[in-house]
């Protein structure tokens, strides 16, 4: 957090200004109907590990647990005793089951009629097979395997030949420069590199292999490369290189998934740090995929017989890692994975999709759906979605006018949508409403799922009364939690536990409400201090989207000279939206009347995009460096590193050095 300006008293640890008085119940077929009740907060409260060991019995064990949580602050281990195959959980006991004909994917390539349907018997070949080929390759167990793919199937059929094996995977964003993808190589000490010749982006074929080759180039410890033929473009060959196609076809599509120990590791997920050499968050088995699959059942009500679920993560995400791979599959769900971008061929791609397959359930994040509103009603009014019947909402706090033109515009004013809170390193959803269950308000995660136990916080650690705001904390250990940074035990202990004692801080700012209902309100390092008062980005964004004219907004703190930091507020507007001369005038009266004088903005400016990592979060540091007239720092996660310069352009006092 920003330190105190000198001779101003601080008055609380976060302002709460933003009041929210629309509430939605949720429908009632769904909740008479749901796969939870409110009955389990209380269960989960009264025995907690009692409550975790159930949710661990929806798995197929090798050997049951002897213990299910040893806790020496801040080291857990979840299930001790206990083997499982993950691999096995995912794919092969569905088949036993009777299950084999059932579709687990239903891959949509992004060029036009490029489908895939592979059925979880299909899975279990391919997974088997590939299984197979990484033990040619001399891949075992607690070998570290990076995978830099486009979204194909065989990216998530990689991920199960590792987990089925033992090997750990560590998956790198398919968008990440060959220095990004070198470090975590190095890092991981990858033996083994798992890519393709390219995917399909916007558009056209977009290669993947050369970055690797450069990469590759850097990492002595890497023996094979292992390439998907997807783009059929021409890629240069090296000793290392093995075809897919020539190794994975050829092998047996027989193979015995042996149990692993539920603390054996799982993967390796690097978070996009945005400041910092970046993490490599470690997940094991047993109690990963425990929480991952009971979070999947219980948040989007999951009926496996009937529903078809869409996560439009990337899989190179943690989301796309718990919520389109281990999550869906323990549960035996059908989901569709789509390649492209939502802009390919047209802007009502993802709504072709919904209506196309009939998707019920749709995982999406703020990002996207401020795109949507961006772009328009009248897109997503084509389509036929009255399929859908859940909606949800992750990465970043959800605008409540985002949230209700998506509960309006995608969900036809039917559907729940659910803003689900977690992190890489919680693995799974921590905090979120229950959509049979929680009469939700539109911004608000509301409250830690049942066997989670969460608060709000002040900087001396004490919970903030209803109304407060302060930091996010986790007081007791779960599941899903990370096991560490690989290699860094040190970094872990400090990064995570040592701002608080006794608690797990995951960096985050929230606020209770009147009624104790949880608001998150973005990273604590983007707070601003304006005249002694702590204002977080999320509700001054907040309340520059409630405006008919913004689809979108960052908000970061410049230095000033009479408040000690100023608000400059970044907008974009929505389609149709003119931008006027007094526009400016317009949107800082909005926002005082609505949040107060305080928050109002000293500066706002017109902008056609803003910076974003890949999976969509707003980089408000570069914002932060045009808004106080640095030279723009480290743009290496950055999505799309053209926008600096659009940016920058709608400032002509502000300098870029790129
Ligand atoms: C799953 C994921 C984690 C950070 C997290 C927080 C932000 C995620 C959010 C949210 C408000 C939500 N975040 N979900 N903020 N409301 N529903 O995003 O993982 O990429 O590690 O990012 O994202 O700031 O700390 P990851």
């Amino acid at each position: 957090m920003a330190p105190d300006t000198p001779g101003r008293e601080t008055q609380e640890t976060l302002s709460n200004l933003l009041q929210e008085n629309r509430r939605f119940e949720p429908p009632a077929e769904l909740a008479s109907a749901a796969n939870i009740t409110a009955d389990a907060y209380d269960e989960a409260a009264a025995d907690r590990i009692g409550f975790w060991e159930r949710a661990a019995e929806r798995l197929t064990w090798g050997r049951r647990w002897d213990t299910a949580l040893e806790w020496n602050a801040p080291f857990a281990k979840w299930f001790v005793g206990g083997t499982l195959n993950v691999a096995y959980n995912c794919v092969d006991r569905h088949v036993e089951a009777g299950r084999g004909d059932k579709v687990a994917y239903h891959w949509e390539g992004e060029p036009d009629g490029d489908t895939r349907t592979l059925t979880y018997s299909d899975l279990l070949r391919e997974v088997s097979k590939a299984a197979n080929a990484l033990a040619e390759l001399g891949v075992g167990k607690g070998d570290r395997v990076a995978i830099y793919m486009p979204m194909i199937p065989e990216l998530p059929i990689a991920m199960l030949a590792c987990a089925r094996i033992g090997a750990i995977h560590s998956v790198v964003f398919g968008g990440f420069s060959a220095t990004a993808l070198s470090g975590r190589i190095q890092d991981a000490d990858a033996k083994l590199v798992i890519t393709a010749d390219g995917g399909y982006r916007r558009g056209a074929p977009s290669a993947l292999k050369p970055t690797v080759d450069e990469a590759v180039a850097e990492c002595p410890g890497v023996e094979h490369v292992l390439v998907v033929r997807r783009t059929g473009e021409k890629v240069s060959e090296s000793g290392k290189d093995v075809w897919w196609h020539d190794l994975v076809d050829r092998q047996s599509d027989r193979h015995e998934a042996v149990p692993h120990d539920a603390e054996d590791p799982l993967y390796i997920l690097y978070t996009s740090g945005t400041t910092g050499k970046p993490k490599g968050i470690l997940h094991t088995t047993g109690g990963y995929l425990t929480q991952a699959a009971w979070t999947h059942d219980v948040v989007f009500d999951l009926k496996p017989d009937t529903d078809i679920y869409w996560c439009t993560a990337d899989i190179g995400w943690v989301t796309g890692h718990s919520y389109i791979v281990y999550g869906p599959l323990a549960n035996g769900a059908t989901s569709v994975i789509y390649e492209g971008t939502p802009d390919t061929p047209h802007r009502g791609r993802f709504w072709e999709i919904v209506q196309k397959y009939g998707v019920t359930i749709l995982y999406t994040a703020p990002t996207a759906i401020r795109t949507f509103m961006k772009w328009g009603d009248d897109i997503p009014a084509k389509y036929d979605m009255s399929s859908l019947r859940v909606l949800g909402s992750v990465g970043e706090p959800i605008n409540p006018e985002a949230y209700v033109w998506y509960r309006e515009h995608i969900g036809g004013s039917r559907c729940p949508v659910v803003d689900t809170w977690w992190q890489t390193e919680t693995g799974a959803i921590m905090i979120s409403p229950l959509p049979g269950v929680t009469a939700a308000k539109p911004g608000a995660a509301m409250r830690p799922l049942p066997g989670i136990v969460a608060d709000v916080v002040d900087d001396q650690g004490n919970p903030v009364p209803d109304g407060g705001g302060g930091f996010l904390v986790v007081r007791e250990p779960w599941p899903s939690m990370l096991r560490g940074i690989w290699g860094d035990e040190k970094r872990y202990t400090d990064t995570y536990w040592s701002r608080f004692e006794g608690m797990y801080f995951p960096g985050d700012g929230a606020k209770k409400d009147d009624d104790g209902d949880l608001w998150l309100l973005g990273r604590v390092d983007d707070v601003m201090l304006v005249s002694g008062h702590n204002i977080s980005t999320t509700e001054v964004e907040s309340a520059l989207v409630s405006h008919p004219k913004v689809a979108e907004a960052a908000v970061v703190g410049a230095t000033d000279p009479i408040t000690g930091q100023a608000i400059v507020a970044f907008t974009i507007l929505r389609g149709g939206a003119e931008e006027s001369p007094d526009i400016a005038k317009e949107l800082r009266d909005h926002v005082a009347k609505a949040l107060g004088p305080i928050a109002k903005p000293r500066q706002i400016l017109v902008v056609p995009e803003l910076p974003k990592t890949r999976s969509g979060k707003i980089m408000r540091r570069l914002l932060r460096d045009v808004a106080e007239n640095r030279s723009i720092g480290d743009v290496t996660t950055l999505a799309d590193s053209a926008v600096m310069d659009l940016i920058s352009a709608k400032l002509p006092s502000a300098a870029s050095d790129d």
